[in-house]
């Protein structure tokens, strides 16, 4: 897991584009882990995300002109765009169609832009979950205005904008948390975000004796939009069902004995009972965290992945094979899914002292299962986006 400093990133930014006069400036955004309520922030509740060391580093200097070129360390894809022709999406942009977004939303928006060079250096692993794309505009969007001399940028309003390109630009129908987490990240802090309102507290991540573990099953999200989009589909058919009974804001307001209601269709009936009890699981987490009761947060981590696994779905053999192995090894008292699911990573609470012991437990035991190699890490809880 490769860390820059402001030097370093100033040496991968000019063997990119070379020594010229002009200021190169430097940013960090988190990834971000959510530590229980998936599928949650479309349906209007309550999501409970931390911001991550690990994360998208970024240097930018301006040019006189009115050309933006876009490169990155991890990618050999590289990208130009002219400011003064309109910013469309377009397939073999590839990953550069996130910053370009932005920018085109930043122009669209009244921001006063020139053309500048700038570098992407990433140590967030692609396609698993950690919000790599939520990171990348979330912090092209904070560059561009911090370098531009706002140096006080409304973080709130950042995330809403980042959704809205990812949604409107990219086509990816994501809800808010992961951008929220990205630009209002607090160290070693969770965030208890209302998805509805985006009224937000933070919680202190103290885990005592325990460290939280990313456990990568290095299965790729592949169909991840489909089933996603079908997943928001479900969840609004089965409001639209609850609705002609009362009046609810969301799903997540809904009760069992409403959900109980939803008896005719199998999969509706499930859907809002992980919205449900989920929901009631991220309120019950928040609670025990603030009063240290770690053992009953990773209890809760277990329901939830119970409910992502046979209500919501949205789990798989790679992502049930690496729980099941952390579970079942010892010094973890909790493991779940974190994400959009269907591959990427997982997440675990296990005892500081047996990390070592407990990572070769559940590599071996899940390169049995699956004959695929994970990746663990263990990631600090970072602020959010910030000049470097
Ligand atoms: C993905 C989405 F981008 C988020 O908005 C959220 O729905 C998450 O999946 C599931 O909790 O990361």
């Amino acid at each position: 897991m490769i860390m820059l400093d402001t030097k370093q990133l100033k040496a991968l930014f000019e063997r990119e584009y070379g020594r010229e006069p002009g200021e190169i400036h430097c940013f960090f955004a988190p990834g971000r882990v959510n530590l229980i309520g998936e599928h949650i922030d479309y349906n209007g509740g309550y999501v409970f995300p931390v911001a991550i060391t690990l994360g998208i580093y970024s240097a930018l200097r301006w040019r006189q002109d009115r050309l933006v070129r876009l490169k990155s360390t991890n990618m050999a894809l590289e990208v130009a765009l002219d400011l003064n022709r309109p910013l469309e999406y377009c397939e073999r942009d590839g990953w550069g169609n996130y910053p370009k977004g932005m920018i085109q939303y930043l122009l669209a928006g009244g921001q006063k832009l020139q053309g500048c060079d700038i570098l992407f250096s990433g140590n967030l692993p692609d396609g698993t979950g950690l919000s790599s794309s939520a990171a990348m505009l979330v912090l092209t969007g904070f560059m561009l205005k911090y370098a531009s001399g706002k140096t006080t940028v409304d973080r709130p309003a950042l995330a809403r904008l980042s959704q809205k390109v990812e949604n409107e630009f990219v086509k990816v129908n994501c809800g808010i948390m992961d951008q929220f987490a990205v630009a209002m990240g607090r160290r070693d802090c969770a965030i208890l975000l209302n998805c509805q309102t985006l009224e937000y507290k933070y919680i202190p991540f103290v885990l005592g004796e325990y460290s939280l573990v990313i456990m990568n099953t290095n299965k790729k999200r592949e169909l991840t939009e489909s089933r996603y989009n079908q997943r928001r589909t479900e969840a609004e058919q089965a409001l639209t069902l609850l609705r002609q009974g009362r009046s609810l804001d969301n799903l997540c307001q809904a009760s069992l004995d409403d959900v109980a209601r939803l008896a005719a269709d199998d999969v509706l009936r499930r859907r809002a009972r992980h919205a449900v009890t989920e929901q009631s699981r991220v309120l019950k987490a928040a609670d025990l965290l603030e009063q240290g009761d770690i053992t009953g947060f990773g209890r809760l981590m277990i329901e939830s992945h119970a409910s992502m696994k046979n209500d919501y779905e949205i789990s798989g053999p790679e992502l049930d094979a690496i729980v099941d192995h952390a579970l079942a090894t010892p010094g973890c008292i909790g493991a779940r899914m974190t994400g959009g699911g269907f591959g990427g990573c997982a997440i675990a609470l296990v005892e500081t002292a047996r990390l070592e012991s407990f990572q070769a437990a559940v590599a071996a035991g899940y390169q049995k299962s699956t004959s695929r190699t994970a990746a663990f890490y263990v990631a600090g809880i970072s602020d959010g986006v910030n000049p470097l």
